[in-house]
């Protein structure tokens, strides 16, 4: 019996295209003797709409982009897409292929969680925790993870209290530090202060993305990151260095131009390695992730290491960074894909057997 795979992708974001470009490397690497894929489309309004089976590789994004059938909103449309009549899901599987406020911030793992049905991927927990890198990095820190020092304001306290934030920023950062929005996965609104009046200007800006915003300290060092793959037994991949060709890279440069280098396996030293590679997997079991995670470190030349963050939902076509680390660890793109779809049954599996009363 084959796997059947519901591919979810498309959504209501500003990477919306990425997903698009990602569900067609995936439906690519899927191996049709052992996977049935099952597409949904998301469209940029929120419509869901489920196309037929796909008997192979599509050429053109368009080829995914359904618009007939049922369009409805998700909640509407649940139980026709994830049930039949015996209650069971015409899918053993979902892989969803989203980002942002609508799909990687545990919105439609907790649909999923409803539904019963296995995915692939971070839970609920993780997802949501993921996207709020206050949270994140306040659950790192209680896991004596070392990090960058940081400040965080809601709106209102800013409002409130303008001075005072900016005062707070100046006592425990100084310059330079990095102003973003606490809830966006990509780099919009964020900004590097050198002075006060650059200071008030990023949280004006960066206060139009969110109504949280974190302030981190600038530190100078590389940026080096690793995947982690697994549920209970996370593993770590080689470690991957980003080169910015810019001073700091901006939205535009990380995401249109693609001005940055990857180098993998990054230069470090063993002691680094062994140091980060433990640090990526208490970071992973911290935040309390399945599936996989993509965490990020700054390393100072002193040979200083910090955690940055953990993406829940990384880049994921085959020339994104967390599959070309696992690449250079000897797991392939299609191989990725299938430990991650085994990984989702396996999650789901023990989850059976909670008991949820006496
Ligand atoms: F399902 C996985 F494996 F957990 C998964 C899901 C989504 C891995 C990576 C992603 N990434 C994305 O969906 C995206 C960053 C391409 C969003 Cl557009």
């Amino acid at each position: 019996m084959k796997t059947k795979v519901g591919l979810l992708y498309g959504g209501k974001s500003a990477e919306h295209k990425v997903s698009m470009q990602t569900a067609m490397a995936v439906i690519k690497a899927l191996d049709l003797d052992k996977f049935e894929i099952h597409p949904i489309y998301i469209s940029e309004e929120g419509q869901w709409v489920k196309g037929p089976q796909l008997q192979g590789p599509v050429s053109s994004v368009k080829e995914l982009e359904f618009s007939q059938g049922e369009a409805l909103p998700p909640t509407a449309l649940a139980p026709t897409l994830f049930q039949d009549s015996q209650q069971k899901g015409p899918f053993d599987v979902i892989f969803p292929l989203l980002h942002g406020p609508n799909g990687e911030d545990g919105t439609v793992q907790g649909l999923l969680e409803l539904l019963n049905l296995p995915y692939v991927g971070n839970g609920v927990l993780a997802s949501s925790a993921g996207m709020d890198k206050v949270i994140m990095k306040n659950i790192f820190a209680q896991a004596d993870l070392p990090q960058v020092k940081y400040v965080w304001f809601i709106r209102s306290e800013w409002e409130n209290e303008t001075a005072a934030a900016y005062d707070k920023v100046e006592k425990e950062l100084g310059y330079p530090c990095f102003v973003k929005p606490a809830n966006l996965g990509s780099s919009v609104g964020i900004s590097k202060c050198m002075n006060r009046s650059e200071l008030e200007e990023a949280f004006k800006e960066a206060f139009q993305f969110d109504r949280k915003i974190i302030i981190e300290e600038g530190v100078t060092a590389r940026e080096i990151e690793a995947g982690v793959l697994g549920n209970d037994y996370p593993e770590c991949s080689v470690a991957g260095e980003i080169v910015p060709k810019l001073e700091f890279y901006d939205y535009k440069a990380k995401y249109e131009d693609g001005d940055t280098a990857l180098i993998i396996p990054a230069e470090i030293s063993e002691k680094e390695y062994s140091e980060l590679k433990d640090m990526a997997i208490k970071a992973f079991k911290a935040l309390d992730c399945s599936g996989l995670v993509r965490a990020d470190f700054f390393l100072t030349r002193e040979g200083k290491l910090y955690i940055n963050e953990v993406n829940t939902m990384p880049g994921f076509t085959p020339f994104s960074m967390f599959p070309l680390l696992w690449k250079h660890t000897g797991v392939e793109y299609p191989q990725l894909i299938e430990k991650l779809v085994n990984l989702a049954i396996e999650r789901h599996a023990e989850k059976q057997n909670i008991k949820h009363t006496m």
